[in-house]
């Protein structure tokens, strides 16, 4: 070139970032252009940069004129969901639904100090996503309603899966409680998109109930056997370990104990403690058989106590115990075993019920005298009690029938109660009756039994005869029904037999 005064124009992309020029001491290392606006070039924009002018010597080279362009920044994200932890394990799993309109708020790790960024709602989907974020350390603050059950942190080895924040506390917003629930920091290098930040509340569960109930038989005049029976009322596991202690009074020594797989029996002082590590499944019930023996003197009553505890809160803790008792008889006392069973049968046209109690001895040892208690409810009243060898007796609403003489093993005897019926329609009326004997029983689980009946209801169709003033429930139904089913068959009998007669005589 010849020598002279020069200016060079860097034409560089529309959206270059330009470097600052004369930037440093060193002129050979600088960049040297200042931005002068865009220049259109065959439809082209350009970023047109523009230094000063240079005087060219004859002969000089100079190379020191150079443009810098600082190369744009990548933006980095964040993600991205809050979801329902059905199962509470902390990972998301197939159809545990997002959580929408949870308030998630960014944070920025500044000079040491967590401070406020943005925030977003979780979409439709639980989803959130902070964009276009400054490469950085970041945090994310989920804002749960207060009584969310966070789930536990970092389970599994999936980070994409797994649940991340750790609960801070309550935060308050336009008068609204949260739980606050916050993540540990994280590095979002430029261009960076993380989506591994999820947050799991486990939703509210409805309590569980377990019960216990506990019942004795008599194997010998010095052996007893207590069962144990914790069932699972719900519709949904309850959480474990379950706990069952069997408390022993003085007197009562625990043999030993079967149990089904899972639980363990130990004994502890007077106490046996029964204990299930795992979840007692929805529904389910587990059996306990204890059998213990007897030392004290004939004529003692031991009252055994049972109690269950589960690791969650329940709807009821009332059948979280119960008991049952033994009277202990002499050594050489022989043990028998009287059941009674009561049932309901037809009103008569004025709308009395018969209800049949039957007394059998079930056991291969005599039985001194049965007696029979009922206690009628105020909605009946007694008319009559009858029973081939009973003697009965009426004192208001108790009925009170003697045989009248000792049942031998095997033997069963019978006698009915007939009773008015006195209660609005579509009344449930519940009868029962007790049975008691002189003689040691293995067991008096037996020695009840009820019936129910249910008057009538009014509202039938207009026009139809009016039915019986008593309906009938439980195992009468049963009778009435195969009745009915026995009458049908007469009459289809009826039918194909008059059918034939007719052919018959047609064809002659
Ligand atoms: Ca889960
Ligand atoms: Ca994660
Ligand atoms: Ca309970
Ligand atoms: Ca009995």
């Amino acid at each position: 070139m010849e020598p002279g005064d020069y200016c060079i124009k860097f034409l560089l992309p529309e959206d270059a970032v330009v470097s600052p020029a004369d930037a440093g001491s060193d002129d050979g290392a600088d960049s040297d252009g200042v931005a002068e606006g865009d220049v259109v070039r065959d439809g082209v924009t350009y970023l047109a940069v523009k230094t000063v002018a240079t005087t060219l010597d004859a002969g000089e080279q100079d190379l020191t004129w150079d443009q810098g362009i600082v190369p744009p920044v990548l933006p980095a994200s964040i993600g991205d969901r809050v979801w329902s932890d059905v199962d509470g394990d902390g990972v998301q799993g197939d159809g545990e639904p997002g959580i929408p309109g949870v308030i998630v708020v960014l944070e920025r790790v500044v000079d040491g100090e967590q401070v406020y960024v943005t925030e977003t709602v979780t979409d439709a989907d639980g989803e959130y996503l902070f964009e276009g974020l400054e490469p950085g350390d970041y945090c994310i603050k989920f804002l749960l309603p207060e009584d969310a059950v966070v789930s536990p942190a970092d389970a599994g080895s999936d980070d994409g899966a797994d649940s991340d924040g750790v609960a801070e506390g309550d935060v308050v917003r336009d008068g609204v409680t949260y739980l606050a629930v916050k993540t540990v920091a994280t590095t979002l290098d430029a261009g960076e998109q993380d989506l591994t930040w999820d947050q799991g509340a486990v939703p509210p569960k409805d309590p569980v109930d377990v019960q216990i109930s506990k019942t004795v038989e008599l194997v010998s005049p010095s052996v007893a056997e207590w069962t144990l029976t914790v069932k699972n009322l719900s519709d949904r596991a309850a959480k474990g370990p379950i706990v069952v202690i069997d408390q022993m009074p003085a007197g009562l020594i625990y043999t030993d104990a079967q149990a089904p797989d899972g639980w363990v029996c130990t004994p502890d002082g007077r106490d046996l403690d029964c204990i299930l590590d795992g979840d007692l499944p929805a529904n389910a019930e587990a059996t306990i058989v204890v059998e213990t023996s007897v030392d004290v003197p004939a004529g003692t009553k031991l009252t055994n106590n049972a109690t269950v505890a589960g690791a969650e809160t329940e709807v009821t803790n009332d059948n979280n115990a119960d008991d049952a008792s033994i009277s202990v008889p002499a050594d050489d006392e022989p043990i028998t075993d009287l059941a009674i069973s009561k049932s309901a049968r037809n009103a008569d046209s004025a709308g009395n019920v018969f209800w049949d109690i039957e007394v059998t001895n079930i056991s291969e040892v005599d039985a001194a005298i049965p007696k029979v208690t009922d206690q009628l409810p105020a909605t009946l009243h007694f008319v009559s009690a009858a029973g081939n060898g009973w003697k009965c007796d009426d004192d208001g609403q108790l009925v009170t029938c003697d045989a009248d003489e000792p049942l031998v093993a095997g033997a069963s005897v019978s006698f009915t109660i007939e009773t008015s019926v006195d209660a609005e329609p579509g009344t449930v009326i519940t009868n029962s009756a007790i049975v008691s004997t002189a003689s040691v029983e293995r067991t008096e689980e037996n020695n009840s039994s009820s019936a129910q009946i249910s008057t009538a209801d009014e509202s039938q169709p207009i026009g139809q005869a009016p039915r019986s003033p008593v309906a009938f429930t439980g195992a009468n139904s049963l009778r009435i029904a195969l009745a009915g089913m026995v009458l049908m068959l007469v009459g289809i009998l009826l039918v194909v037999v008059r059918h034939h007669t007719r052919r018959d005589t047609g064809a002659r």
